[in-house]
């Protein structure tokens, strides 16, 4: 059968562009709403010395859900306190808690009126069910375009995944109110609002809180991916140790995370019918809680408007600031903290993300012509593309000009000597890798654009097999991280052993679990190490587990990279 693949992908892409375009005026308004409402909420939650919000959520645990739960709250706050989580879980618990804002405000009149109308529950119940079983990370693609990187898209995208249990919820408990009461409503002659609020929302309560309750754990479960966006927090430190594979950081922000989920669940729960509620009333205690946020909010705010030193027209105050990154674990995000260091650039914060994220963000601003600022690397297409340059670098905090090594496992040479001297010899300049990138970045699968690299260049590649003994189908596996630079040059080398006779396979990995894995050897090799400082903290820690095979390519370049209608041409002009 011969049926053409049916474009899909394309047409979403299409409908993406068009939607990012059209409603650029509401998606910038959408961003500012969020990221001033976020900012309230931080502001409220870190007005005080830590202990001060510490004490506050420790007696409202102890309101909702009796004292025990109240000393695992201290113990437990003061413990993230400690080990010094403190203000990644305020960005965390902010986070979490203007999802779960917009979810009640969003999700209970929609779940309401599915209750009402039946023709709106059909045509509600698809959409919950696709939005709860498309992977959220899925919903993160359009929501950088729509939104930029940072934590605006991760709020949206948590928003979407947790939203569908209080729709269903609130339709469920509305249904489920017992036909006598509402016939008894109808008799006394009660209008449908009377109805509504005075009968059916009470009566549905539990069961909407439950569903409440669910979604802001499903909020709080989105953090770690919001992260991969840029989106601050627990979840950025998570990804962080992920990708530099330190277990002991990994374990202590994955358990400041579960304290906060422990916390977050039992005032949800509990809230409706607090357990001291025969000490204090229920009124009276939201009222306290109420004045106190009210009056901080308006404290901080006043504060802060005496205090807007970083304010400005400056250059970065257009930037708010924000250098745009890549992978947390990268060696180019070591050097670009080192760079803020070593140039004071007190304001300025460096934007974890991805590489994906810091390109599409790159687009977005030269697009509109808007300042922006990367860590960028060249070979990179991103040069051919745009009209960019590296910021001048006179401390060299970034480094010279480098080399890209290929480091295989130990014992390769034995077990597949043919595959090791094809990887011994691989070499070539930044142009040509510079050539596959652009054809992917095109559009072209990168699988096809390393065979059309290949057969463009048979000369070159029939010195990279230059006696090298052809595969008899062993299994050769290699690692990368999903920079342009190596999807690249790892699908180049992929194809060319593959058609010397090895068998391929290629795994996407963080930078970390990249240099160990060939350390360790679960992986065979990987043609991606940036030396000799890009990686350098990497390639000491592992270096006597594996073979450095030297380098692969020569003259790579990393920096702070900005677009040329920019006028400034130096870090140095960044303060
Ligand atoms: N890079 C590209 C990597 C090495 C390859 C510059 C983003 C890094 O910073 O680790």
């Amino acid at each position: 059968m011969n049926v053409p693949k049916i474009p899909l992908g394309d047409w979403v892409d299409v409908l993406v562009q068009w939607i990012t375009v059209a409603f650029a005026g509401f998606f910038t308004l959408l961003t500012t709403v969020i990221e001033s409402l976020l900012n309230i909420i931080v502001a409220v939650l870190s007005a005080g010395p830590p202990i001060i919000l510490i004490i506050v959520l420790t007696l409202l645990v102890t309101y909702t859900s009796r004292w025990p739960l109240g000393i695992f709250t201290l113990l437990s706050l003061l413990l993230i306190d400690n080990l010094g989580y403190w203000d990644s879980s305020i960005q965390t618990i902010a986070i979490v808690l203007l999802s779960g804002l917009l979810t009640i405000i969003i999700g209970i009149p929609v779940g309401i009126w599915c209750a009402q109308r039946q023709t709106v529950h059909r045509i509600v119940t698809p959409i919950l069910d696709f939005m709860q079983t498309m992977p959220a990370f899925v919903y993160l693609i359009p929501s950088i375009l729509f939104f930029g990187i940072g934590v605006v898209p991760g709020i949206i995208a948590s928003f979407i995944f947790a939203i569908a249990p209080t729709i269903r919820m609130t339709n469920l408990g509305i249904k489920e109110v017992p036909r006598d009461l509402i016939e008894a409503a109808d008799a006394f002659g009660s209008s449908a609002s009377q109805k509504l609020f005075k009968v059916q929302l009470p009566i549905a309560t539990p069961t909407i809180m439950a569903g409440v309750n669910q979604s802001i754990m499903l909020a709080l479960s989105m953090v770690v991916t919001a992260s991969l966006v840029g989106a601050p927090g627990l979840g950025a430190d998570v990804y962080r140790a992920v990708s530099q594979i330190d277990v002991g950081k990994g374990f202590e922000a994955g358990l400041s995370i579960v304290f906060i989920a422990v916390i977050l669940d039992r005032i949800s729960q509990n809230l409706r019918k607090p357990a001291y509620e025969h000490v204090m009333k229920k009124k009276i205690a939201i009222s306290i809680l109420a004045v106190l946020v009210i009056l901080t909010a308006i404290v901080t705010g006043v504060t802060k408007q005496n205090a807007t030193e970083k304010g400005g027209n400056g250059i970065g105050a257009q930037m708010d600031y924000k250098i745009i990154g890549i992978e947390p674990g990268a060696g180019i995000m070591a050097q670009a903290d080192r760079a803020i260091n070593d140039y004071q650039l007190d304001h300025w914060q460096l934007q974890e993300g991805s590489s994906a994220a810091m390109t599409a963000e790159l687009k977005k601003a030269y697009n509109q012509k808007k300042p922006i600022i990367v860590t960028g690397w060249a070979p990179h297409w991103m040069f051919s593309t745009y009209d960019l340059k590296f910021l001048k670098d006179p401390k060299k905090t970034f480094g010279e000009a480098e080399d890209i090594h290929t480091i295989v496992r130990k014992g390769l040479e034995q077990d597949a000597p043919g595959a090791y001297t094809i990887l011994d010899q691989f070499s070539w300049k930044p142009a040509n890798l510079e050539k596959v990138m652009v054809d992917i970045k095109d559009g072209m699968e990168p699988e096809k654009a390393a065979e059309k690299w290949i057969s463009a260049n048979k000369d070159k590649v029939g010195q990279w097999t230059n006696g090298a003994k052809a595969g008899n189908g062993e299994a050769i596996s290699l690692v990368y991280v999903a920079w342009d630079t190596e999807i690249a040059s790892t699908n180049v080398i992929a194809k060319v052993l593959e058609q010397h006779g090895f068998k391929v396979k290629m795994s996407q990995v963080e930078v970390g679990p990249m240099y160990a894995g060939v350390a360790n050897g679960s992986a065979d090799a990987m043609v991606g190490s940036w030396l000799p400082s890009t990686h350098r903290e990497y390639h000491n820690q592992y270096k006597n587990d594996f073979v450095d095979l030297g380098s692969n390519l020569h003259g790579t370049k990393n920096g702070l990279v900005v677009p040329k209608y920019m006028d400034i041409d130096s870090i140095e002009d960044l303060k």
